[in-house]
């Protein structure tokens, strides 16, 4: 059985996840950048969406961050989940309810006109608030167990940490407790190691080509 090999686009938040979740369960993979805007025929053949991430399991392409985290944990035991049903149940629900978020950071940064950033700003606002309320002012979203929602959360945190330090804008100024968690997220080693050093400088690139509105307020 041959290494997994992890097919990912450098800015890609929901690639990032199963970057850290091999980093949290000590896999050794390799790790293969492409860029889905413009794929490599190899890569077309193997990802039935054409999207990142895709885990090449010995010729198999699992996909969906989701799918690919599940996997991962079922393999490299012990399970990150809550052994209980329910809240092993709940954890992905939210799980699914921070893949949203990433549609709205991505909007921010994109949007052209101000009017169109204070929407979605809102949007985006209005989603870390129905987070914040289940946040418990805890290390991590179970407590002080690292859990999947960290995994799904952890590039958000980043993102929004970037977009601070670029802008100004913070996203979290009415989330005391996502700041507690997302500021622990930040600080642990897996995370720092789950996305590529010129994430910010990228991102700043993005912005500014595009002429995003979110850079001259
Ligand atoms: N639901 C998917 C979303 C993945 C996704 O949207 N990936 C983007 C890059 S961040 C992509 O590959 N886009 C290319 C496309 O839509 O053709 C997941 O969680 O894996």
């Amino acid at each position: 059985m041959s290494k997994p090999r992890l097919i990912s686009f450098k800015i890609c938040p929901f690639a990032q996840r199963s970057v850290l979740l091999l980093k949290e369960k000590n896999v050794d993979f390799d790790l293969e950048f492409i860029n889905p805007e413009e794929p490599p025929l190899w890569f077309t053949e193997l990802s039935p969406t054409g999207k990142v991430p895709v885990l090449d399991v010995n010729g198999t392409a699992v996909f969906e961050s989701a799918v690919i985290a599940e996997y991962l944990d079922e393999t490299n035991p012990p399970s990150i989940h809550p052994s209980d049903p329910l809240q092993k149940a709940t954890n992905r629900a939210w799980v699914e309810y921070t893949s949203d978020i990433y549609v709205s950071i991505f909007k921010s940064i994109m949007a052209k006109e101000e009017a169109g950033l204070k929407t979605v700003q809102a949007e985006l606002e209005d989603q870390l608030g129905g987070l914040d309320d289940v946040a418990n002012n805890t290390p991590f979203f179970n407590g002080e167990n690292f859990s999947m929602v960290d995994i799904a959360a952890a590039p958000i945190a980043v993102r929004l940490d970037i977009l601070k330090n670029v802008t100004g804008y913070d996203a979290l100024v009415d989330c005391p407790n996502l700041r507690t968690w997302f500021a622990n997220l930040l600080a642990r080693e897996t995370v720092q190691a789950s996305y590529v050093p010129d994430l910010k400088d990228i991102l700043t690139g993005r912005m500014k080509s595009n002429e995003s509105a979110i850079l001259k307020i």
